[in-house]
């Protein structure tokens, strides 16, 4: 494919669930994409699937690793420089156990998965979106930013902070061509449970059978949806379960 003139996206965690449905979503769509995530062969895959589609630039990046980040966005082909959608999406969560049992490598791992590596690649491209005459950053935030449940404490607190980040950038960029979402959603069925229990299929099933959970390409179609708003809209955040999840009760513990 040649260079388009639809706006350059720039998705983080491409090889699996939300990002990989997002990636074909807005290929088939045309736009030119930038794909990313630690698994090379992954993104080898998805590139020759979605390069009769569109043009892709493809990398293995590490979110945390802000050197790798920098030199990332400096690398970039000349073609694909001018991002102007970032879809900050890479992120996970590990073991749901309550806090006192939970591992500090995890929480460790999860902070600097979620908020520091979302943080370093928003930072490396806030010039190149500021320079766009119009662009959109959608962060991946949870359900989880806004409720608490038992076993989410650092999980949960990430998100949270990525629904005040993206608040935050907001009010930055208010009135200037850069729109910012929080985007939240519940339960949706992706590999997501099997890196936050470690493979575990049985638990796999257990969240997901008969659950009918929200799809990864649910989720990119809502993506797609925030991107392609009249550009004087910004969506500040929106939060989305699929219909058979909803809150319960607050608990009272009996003494
Ligand atoms: P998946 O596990 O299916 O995908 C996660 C993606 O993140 C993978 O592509 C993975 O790629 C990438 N990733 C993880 N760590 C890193 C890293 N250090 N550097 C770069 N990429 C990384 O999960 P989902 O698609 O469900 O999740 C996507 C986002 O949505 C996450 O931020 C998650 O917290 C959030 N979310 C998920 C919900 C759910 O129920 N599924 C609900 C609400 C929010 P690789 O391993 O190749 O690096
Ligand atoms: C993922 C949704 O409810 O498992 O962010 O935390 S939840």
């Amino acid at each position: 494919m040649t260079a388009n003139k639809r706006p350059i996206v720039l998705i983080t965690g491409a090889t699996s669930g939300f990002g990989l449905a997002t990636a074909k979503k807005f290929a088939q769509q045309g736009y030119p994409i930038i794909i990313t995530g630690r698994r090379a062969d992954r993104l080898q895959a998805l590139s020759t699937e979605l390069k009769p589609l569109t043009d892709v630039f493809s990398a293995v990046l590490d979110v945390r690793d802000n050197d790798a980040v920098i030199a990332f966005n400096k690398q970039l082909p000349e073609a694909f420089k001018q991002v102007a959608i970032l879809i900050n999406n890479a992120g996970l969560a590990l073991g749901a156990e309550p806090a006192d049992q939970a591992s500090l490598a995890n929480w460790h791992t999860m902070i600097d998965t979620n908020v520091t590596g979302l943080v370093n690649v928003t930072h490396s491209f806030l010039t190149t979106l500021r320079a766009q005459p119009s662009a959109t950053i959608i962060n991946l935030a949870s359900i989880a930013a806004n409720w608490p449940y038992p076993g989410s404490s650092v999980y949960g607190a990430s998100k949270a902070f990525v629904a005040q980040f993206s608040r935050n950038l907001r009010s930055d960029f208010a009135g200037t061509g850069v729109r910012v979402t929080s985007l939240e959603p519940g339960l949706a069925e992706s590999e997501f449970s099997l890196v936050r229990f470690k493979g575990d299929q049985e638990k796999y099933k257990q969240i997901y059978d008969n659950a009918n959970a929200l799809q990864p390409e649910d989720i990119a179609n809502i993506i797609l949806w925030i991107t392609e708003q009249p550009a004087h809209i910004n969506i500040n955040s929106l939060e989305v379960m699929p219909t058979s999840q909803a809150w319960d009760n607050f608990k009272i513990v009996k003494q």
